[in-house]
């Protein structure tokens, strides 16, 4: 039966691409104007990945630091607005506005699924202390590494964030997603075990909050990158949408879910495997859990087809 299964995946393949076509052709929703700032220009990664105006992150303004630009966008979950901040990674340039950003979110989790370096190329800066009781200070912040455990695709390394202006700290888990190549998809299973580690800890986070935290009670928005942070962010967002859509409702929308993320933050998916892969994923997943059999596995592969 698996054989069978993997055959018709197969032959599906062909109209999923064909769907992706149709999203990627769609005009982008909205204008760049502060990404294509001439001040704005040296903090994007990619001079062709931009952030959108209407939902873009703004940075709080003080005196020291008058901009409030970061190539960052809110996008919105499974009925949680805001539920995460998709950006790209870091540069030496904007480790700090990172920083700041993730303080005034009140960010408890960061999930990255790059490497910092993939290929010989610098995907992505060194923006945290990555030995174990080191620390390193950017600007108001000062980053400590506490613990790191390794797993077999990622890394869970627990950080503590102190202001020094205003004597606070806070605790940060960063886990590194490490065997997704950029263009690429990743195993299904470590990635499925990946995304409920997330969870788990965004979770444990929100509830350790307390009274700090007053917004949704999934907590406040987890900030994902990769090196763009469209591809495989944007496939990071959309399979945990579609899960919390399917432990809802026992349905998934794979399309309108990319849709809608697309309107928020341009660009998210950027592979046709990619899009196929978040079909996958929602399938193993459902599978797995008993959600549903193999056969019928089949039957959902073919209702997000389209033509
Ligand atoms: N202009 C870049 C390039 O193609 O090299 C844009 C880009 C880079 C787009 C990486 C997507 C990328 O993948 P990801 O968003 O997964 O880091
Ligand atoms: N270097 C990127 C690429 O070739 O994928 C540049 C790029 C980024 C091109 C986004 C197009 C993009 O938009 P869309 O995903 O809508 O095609």
């Amino acid at each position: 039966i698996s054989q069978l299964v993997d055959h018709i995946k197969m032959v599906k393949r062909k109209g999923l691409f064909s769907e992706y076509a149709h999203i990627k052709m769609e005009a982008p929703s909205g204008t760049f104007l502060e990404s294509k700032a001439r001040h704005n220009l040296p903090k994007n990664r990619y001079t062709d990945v931009l952030a959108y105006d209407h939902s873009r992150v703004k940075l709080p303004v003080t005196e020291d630091n008058p901009d409030d630009y970061i190539n960052a966008n809110y996008v919105d979950g499974y009925m949680q607005k805001n539920a995460y901040i998709s950006t790209q990674g870091p540069l030496p340039k904007t480790f700090e506005d990172f920083w700041r950003m993730v303080w005034s979110n009140q960010t408890q989790v960061i999930v990255m699924t790059t490497k910092t370096i993939e290929r010989q190329r610098m995907k992505c800066g060194q923006y945290w202390p990555n030995e174990e009781t080191t620390n390193e200070q950017f600007e108001e912040f000062i980053v400590y590494n506490n613990t790191i455990k390794q797993f077999q695709d990622y890394i869970e390394t627990k950080l503590i964030l102190h202001n020094t202006k205003t004597g606070e700290s806070r605790n940060i888990t960063h886990l590194q997603f490490v065997t997704w190549p950029d263009y690429g998809i990743p195993p299904a299973t470590g990635f499925l075990n990946f995304l409920f580690h997330v969870r788990q800890t965004q979770e444990e986070a929100t509830q350790n909050m307390g009274e700090a935290w007053q917004g949704h009670p999934r907590g406040p928005p987890i900030v994902v990158h990769c090196s763009a942070g469209i591809g495989r962010t944007g496939t990071f967002v959309t399979i945990d949408i579609s899960l919390r859509r399917l432990e809802d409702i026992s349905t998934v929308d794979i399309r309108e879910t990319v849709r809608r993320i697309r309107s928020q933050r341009a660009f998210s998916i950027q592979m046709p495997d990619q899009y196929v892969f978040c079909h996958l994923a929602v399938v193993d997943h459902a599978v797995r859990e008993g959600l549903i059999k193999e056969v019928e596995a089949m039957s959902l592969q073919s209702d997000s087809e389209s033509d």
